[in-house]
């Protein structure tokens, strides 16, 4: 029997498959390599694996580039390897959360193959066709990954529309036919017992691309709540997840309404954006302020409560790691990854850990040959001819390119980091051998064993996963503060985001009773003061 939303009440573990442990010696993880770490992700007390695409790909855009939904790619095992590890999983008490790639497919899928046949074909209108306008594309709507959206076919003699790579064209989400392929591919899954699903860039699947609108488009709700009945809502208490770059907490209350009617939640990445140039996208940084990562954070907090259900997210196979880009990765790696987990895990919401986050795995710098991700050769290509100085785009790319979180995961200090016997697909980051699972597994005052206390605390206090959210000393330059109130229960976070000792007047928050739960150093002063990235969680009852 599921508990009923277990979802609101568990942690998710984010496996980039390619990355995590490689099983065969050809230098890519695989699923037989996941298998071989169950018990270590039940250490740590995750309840869900949410898995990137292990689907056929041409591997393009690492696998986000889907060519059959229904088979497993070689490179990564086979169906069998698949329901092996679902069923692995589930001795363990994890579930399997599968990444489903709806709003594209990969040029290679048969669909488009046959599509490209001529607009006679049956699959033509699975997806987005457009006559040119002498010569030139339907409009200048551009890709995620540079350059025009449209790409020509001479065949055709018209333009159909990629928002990703020329290689992932958008499927046609007002064709109905479409529609009822993806919902039979989602309930084929759910026959196979997997627990639930992460919606690859979801809102935009109601696209107009003659109105060039990709995000949120008029149709979108009416998509997903098909979609949610079609599929998910025959599944056994399914979490769902949709990745949505455009969410605002109005929209998300209609994602995550409780009804059940769209998903469980939703990635909103608003704080994601915070060190981004307003208007200037994600290479064009700016540093963090922290009082609008407390005003945003606090927003999400408060303005969900009770109406919908945040995800609580700081790294994912897209993202820089949290410790090199809002931590400390030098002489504070350990404190600074240790606050920025307390942060986000005494929060409302479902959290989610990356691989290698509870390790305060690091950003890498290497030289440009040693990248693999498309996103940011391409833009190395374009910025290098448009005269930036290698050096200004490689500072880009160090802060920002998602190669950071796709490093092989460091399991112990053995050659390329117990990830393979063979060469791995991408270099591991040099630093393996002072970071690296088997010494955290064996040290008690490892980010892993604070990681496996705040997964811990969730489980053993409701007010962390159901409490009110209100934040404290708002004011407080250098301080993130907040506490959590169920009843007569009472939650305090706080964090010091600086490098540096900070005066904190906690006792005006303390009650006589206060418990400390968990801190990042192992003596502590007195409650007025935190020392560099210093985080503690306090219990009042
Ligand atoms: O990402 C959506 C997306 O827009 C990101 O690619 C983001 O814009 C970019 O990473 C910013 O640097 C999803 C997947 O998470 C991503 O891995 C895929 O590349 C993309 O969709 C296409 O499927
Ligand atoms: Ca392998």
């Amino acid at each position: 029997m599921v508990p009923k939303q277990w979802w609101k009440e568990t942690v998710v573990y984010q496996i980039y498959p390619r990355s995590f442990q490689d099983s065969n010696g050809d230098g890519i993880g695989d699923l037989k390599g996941i298998v071989s770490r169950l018990d270590y992700l039940q250490q740590l007390g995750i309840g869900a694996i949410w898995l990137s695409p292990v689907c056929k790909s041409p591997q393009d855009d690492y696998g986000y580039d889907i060519s059959d939904y229904q088979d497993i790619d070689p490179m990564f095992g086979s169906l069998e390897d698949m329901e092996a590890l679902i069923d692995e999983a589930a001795k363990r008490n994890i579930r399997i959360i599968m990444d489903l790639v709806l709003n594209h497919t990969s040029d290679e899928h048969p669909w488009f193959q046959e599509a490209k046949k001529g607009k006679d074909n049956p699959y033509y209108d699975y997806y987005v066709w457009r006559d040119g306008i002498e010569g030139t594309p339907p409009n200048d709507l551009g890709s995620t990954f540079g350059g025009s959206a449209w790409e020509w076919v001479p065949e055709i003699g018209q333009y159909y529309l990629h928002l990703f790579s020329v290689k992932q064209p958008d499927l046609n989400w007002a064709n109905p036919k479409v529609r009822q392929e993806m919902y039979n591919m989602i309930n084929w899954w759910i026959g196979k017992g997997v627990g639930g699903f992460r919606l690859d860039v979801i809102d935009l699947i109601g696209k107009e691309p003659d109105a060039k609108i990709t995000g949120n488009g008029p149709l979108l709700h009416e998509y997903i709540r098909e979609l949610s009945r079609e599929t998910f809502q025959k599944g056994n208490e399914l979490l769902t997840v949709g990745e949505t770059w455009g969410a605002t907490p109005d929209i998300a209350k209609l994602y995550s309404n409780p009804d059940g009617s769209e998903f469980s939640m939703v990635f909103q990445f608003e704080h994601i954006s915070l060190d981004e140039q307003v208007g200037k996208g994600k290479w064009d940084l700016k540093p963090l302020d922290l009082m609008e990562l407390k005003t945003v954070l606090s927003k999400w907090q408060t303005e969900l409560k009770g109406e919908a259900w945040n995800s609580l997210f700081w790294n994912n196979h897209d993202l820089p790691r949290i410790v090199s880009r809002w931590g400390n990765d030098g002489e504070f790696r350990v404190e600074s990854a240790k606050m920025l987990a307390t942060l986000l895990h005494g929060m409302q919401g479902t959290p989610y850990i990356y691989q290698g986050e509870e390790l305060g795995m690091t950003n890498v710098q290497y030289e440009i040959e040693d990248y693999r991700d498309i996103e940011l050769l391409r833009l190395y290509r374009e910025r290098i001819e448009k005269g930036y100085t290698e050096q200004d785009v490689m500072e880009s790319i160090y802060a920002k390119g998602r190669d950071n979180a796709r490093t092989p995961m460091q399991w112990n200090d053995s050659k390329h980091a117990g990830f393979t016997t063979g060469e791995p697909w991408i270099k591991v980051n040099p630093n393996y051998t002072d970071i690296h699972a088997a010494e955290n597994v064996n040290n008690p005052n490892s980010i892993f064993h604070y990681y496996r206390q705040l997964i811990q605390l969730r489980k053993d206090y409701e007010v962390i996963v159901y409490g009110d959210y209100t934040l404290i000393f708002p004011e407080h330059p250098d301080v993130f503060a907040y506490k959590r109130t169920l009843h007569d229960k009472q939650i305090i976070v706080v964090c010091n985001f600086r490098g540096y000792k900070v005066e904190l007047p906690l006792q005006e928050q303390m009650t006589e009773s206060a418990k400390l739960l968990l801190a990042n150093y192992s003596d502590h002063l007195a409650h007025n003061e935190l020392r560099p990235y210093e985080a503690r969680m306090y219990l009042m009852e």
